[in-house]
């Protein structure tokens, strides 16, 4: 289905379309500020600069970030629940945790002030993807501690578009909600929209009865075939949004309606990629691991945290008119890539392999094992309704073609398994997409 493009609207020109000199100099200034008060208040960052030798007055440009220390998830849950706090616990209104999936949460605090941020980085890249006052918004993120469903419906209100926070799951009263409450914007993981539009796709409504035009999407990594797929199933434009929970939640970064790469809210964050071995800085265009700061966050500022996303800057400057940089979309985390005979392999990498190819459906699961001294990578994929049903041969045709594809785009020999269609479990939040049974 052909996609409208919506206007190019900007929540906050002032910021979002600052002159660079004057965007550089605000974040050495904010940076320097942040560094000071952290050192005040958190003692375990206070004695990881003294031991780095760095006084935050010396911070003069932005040249100098490269001399401060990283910060890693492991230092966050050492100080589990609030030892990362740079506030009284009288200055925090809100707290929320990290999806964590091994052990404990990474607890998050945010002051009156950092709700304020929120709101208005969310309602920046809520604009910047084409939403109006006009719209209903319909916001299938979980509520609770993750932050995608409180992040989102604040900024959403910011605007003074009409929030419906139907929250995740019952995939059959999300359709319901869709068709009755007009909704004309969604809120959701990528995996999920996938799922919601597949199961409204069998209820046979005709998307034309629907007022839904724009989609949101985040929390995970998806590729742009998936956004066409998205966009056809559901009729609607769709954006990318990042962030994590240690830094802010939603918001950090966001597309515009060029669909290019996310604008990152420079003002409040400060942004690097890294090589992840040396952990240097790379050219601006070369892909390395991802490493934020806040720099205007109170209830819990992070200086350099090595988020281990994936991704590069785009260099160009963007057609929109914003002069923020842009970050192409994250194509994996450090710690889902899988070495397998030494050979770098991305989920992303499968998924566009299998996008790309007719006869199968965007559900996969990457199985790593390890048989005597080798590795061995399984991949498992649905095959579509339409192949499922056709005879045996076109079966093993369309298999060895796949088998062929996905070899060379990977590097390596896998093992290709075709599996029922909806055989695969399905996810109402971020998708699990690599089991490594190496690890246990
Ligand atoms: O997922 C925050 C969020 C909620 C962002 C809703 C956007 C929309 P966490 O649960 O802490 O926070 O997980 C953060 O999710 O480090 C990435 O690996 C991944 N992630 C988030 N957004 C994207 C995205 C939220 N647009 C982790 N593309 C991050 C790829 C993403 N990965």
């Amino acid at each position: 289905m052909a996609v409208f493009k919506p206007a190019n609207r900007i929540w906050n020109p002032t910021y979002e379309c600052m002159p660079r000199p004057a965007l550089d100099a605000l974040q050495v200034e904010r940076l320097r500020d942040r560094l000071e008060r952290v050192c005040r208040s958190v003692p375990w960052y206070a004695e990881k600069m003294r031991s780095a030798g760095i006084r935050p007055a010396s911070i003069r440009s932005l040249e100098d970030v490269r001399r401060l220390p990283f910060t890693t998830k492991d230092d966050l849950r050492k100080s589990y629940p609030y030892g990362a706090f740079a506030v009284p616990m009288r200055e925090i209104v809100r707290i929320h945790a990290s999806t964590g999936t091994t052990g404990k949460p990474t607890v998050v605090g945010y002051t009156r002030r950092d709700m304020e941020t929120w709101m208005e980085v969310v309602a920046r890249f809520l604009i910047s993807g084409g939403l109006t006052e006009d719209d209903i918004v319909q916001i299938a993120f979980g509520y609770g501690l993750f932050t995608g469903g409180f992040g989102l419906h604040y900024g959403v209100e910011k605007i003074g578009a009409a929030v419906i926070p139907a929250s995740s799951g019952n995939t059959e009263r999300q359709i319901l909600l869709l068709r009755d409450f007009g909704t004309t914007a969604l809120v959701c993981t990528p995996t999920y929209a996938v799922h919601l539009g597949e199961e409204l796709q069998k209820t046979g409504e005709e998307l034309s009865r629907l007022r839904l035009r724009l989609g949101f999407f985040g929390g995970e990594f998806w590729t742009n075939e998936i956004r066409e797929k998205i966009q056809a199933l559901l009729g609607i434009f769709a954006t990318d949004n990042y962030g994590l929970s240690e830094v802010m939640g939603p918001g950090v970064s966001g597309e515009c309606v060029e669909q290019r790469g996310m604008h990152v809210q420079e003002d409040h964050f400060l942004f690097e990629i890294v090589h992840p071995g040396t952990l240097e800085p790379v050219p601006d265009g070369e892909t390395g691991e991802v490493v934020l700061t806040t720099l205007t966050k109170e209830g819990m500022p992070v200086i350099r945290y090595r988020t281990r996303d994936i991704t590069r800057v785009i260099p160009e400057p963007c057609p929109c008119g914003r002069t923020t940089r842009r970050m192409e979309k994250v194509t994996g985390r450090t710690d889902d890539m899988l070495i397998i005979r030494g050979v770098n392999i991305f989920p992303s990498q499968v998924e566009e392999v299998l996008l790309r190819f007719q006869g199968t459906a965007p559900h996969y699961l990457l199985v790593a094992s390890r048989e005597g001294a080798l590795d061995r990578l399984e991949v498992k994929v649905e095959m579509s309704e339409a192949l499922f049903t056709d005879e045996m041969k076109k079966l093993t045709e369309v298999k060895e073609a796949l088998q062929h594809r996905l070899d060379s785009a990977l590097g390596i020999r896998v093992k290709l398994t075709l599996v029922e269609p909806g055989s695969l479990e399905r996810f109402i939040g971020k998708a699990k997409r690599v089991i490594d049974t190496r690890r246990f």
